[in-house]
């Protein structure tokens, strides 16, 4: 059988990461892999209801997350983790915390003017408008990934995303 790892994504606001992994997670347990989605719907909610979105806070997000994912590779599972993690030092923990080749880093690259369009919460409007203070992007700062594994345009329809990760998964014997 397969041993656990952590697919991580990262990118803006709006850049689909929680849709893809969404979806690449119903591919992996259409083939009976045992997964765990880890995004900010589930986890700001509980483990991370006291933090914010100042940097100290972001960090502190990434860190309990990340520590949470690492526990639940251990359980064996694949654990797909969808957050902005603007920051280049807390994606390098996460990764550190896990067995060599156990972490598969994948930006979604959706350009800023694109999440903007897409606006699905209306986030953007707000940040322009100075109703909300340090969304990234606009007056927080997101730091792009110098060497993921994988680099994904996020304008790529759905299912070119989706086959994208399922075949660097299976280029890297992380799934048969
Ligand atoms: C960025 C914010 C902010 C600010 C609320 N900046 O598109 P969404 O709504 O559903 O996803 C975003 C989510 C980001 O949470 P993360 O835990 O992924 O962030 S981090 O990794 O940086 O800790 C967005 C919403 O929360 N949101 N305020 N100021 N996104």
């Amino acid at each position: 059988g397969h041993q656990g790892a952590v697919l991580w994504f990262t990118g803006l606001s709006g850049s689909g990461k929680s849709t893809l992994a969404g979806a690449v997670e119903q591919a992996l347990q259409q083939q009976r892999i045992n997964t765990y989605l880890l995004d900010g719907d589930n986890t700001r909610h509980g483990l991370c209801s006291d933090l914010g979105f100042t940097a100290d806070d972001r960090r502190e997000n990434i860190r309990r997350v990340s520590e949470v994912a690492a526990l639940m590779v251990d359980a064996g599972l694949v654990v797909l983790a969808a957050f902005i993690s603007p920051h280049r030092a807390e994606r390098q923990a996460a990764r550190d915390k896990l067995p060599q080749g156990r972490f598969l880093e994948i930006f979604v690259d959706t350009p800023l003017d694109e999440c903007e369009r897409r606006d699905p919460k209306g986030l953007y409007r707000k940040a322009r408008a100075g109703e909300i203070r340090n969304f990234t992007g606009i007056d927080a700062e997101y730091e792009a990934p110098d060497a993921p594994e994988l680099h994904l345009d996020g304008r790529q329809p759905l299912a070119t995303l989706v086959d994208a990760v399922l075949y660097a998964l299976r280029q890297r014997r992380m799934i048969p």
